[in-house]
């Protein structure tokens, strides 16, 4: 009867944690890699480059390849989000609370377009400004595709 009680109690705890805690968040990988394995032609990439995920999702940068990192980039943020930049050759995973969309790079393969996109809910107010941010020749091509994919997508 004393075991009995437990495992309810046990499964009424966990029960309130689901409900209670951001359980419902999900995680996502990035990876960071020196090549893309479905297009050999484009090297130093993000995979994927775009990502849609909720509000309190976490995102897994994966240090697949060495020689990586990410940074968020100045002004492809949304106002007041915090801005993040990790280690070389280190996994690193940041929560996105703040709606809208962010742009981030790796910062040695900056100019050769290795970038990437996160778009947090379905607020992408800042998209306008984030268009305007300076950026490199390559990236800027890049950062356009993904724009580009993410207003036929809309
Ligand atoms: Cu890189």
């Amino acid at each position: 009867m004393k075991r009995m009680f437990f495992v309810v109690a046990a499964a009424a705890i966990f029960v309130s944690l689901a409900i209670t805690s951001p359980a419902y968040a999900a995680t996502h990988e990035v990876q960071m890699l020196n090549r893309n394995p479905d297009n050999a032609k484009q090297r130093m990439v993000f995979l994927p480059s775009y990502l849609q995920i909720a509000p309190g999702d976490t995102v897994i940068f994966k240090a697949v390849d060495k020689g990586h990192n990410t940074v968020s980039i100045k002004g492809m943020i949304p106002e007041g989000a915090t801005p993040w930049k990790s280690k070389m050759n280190k996994d690193f995973e940041v929560t996105l609370k703040k709606e809208g969309v962010y742009g981030y790079k790796c910062m040695p393969h900056f100019g050769m377009g290795m970038v990437g996109v996160i778009q947090v809910g379905g607020d992408i107010a800042n998209l306008e400004t984030a268009k305007g941010a300076k950026m490199p020749g390559k990236a800027k091509k890049v950062f356009d595709e993904i724009f580009a994919e993410m207003e036929s997508g809309e």
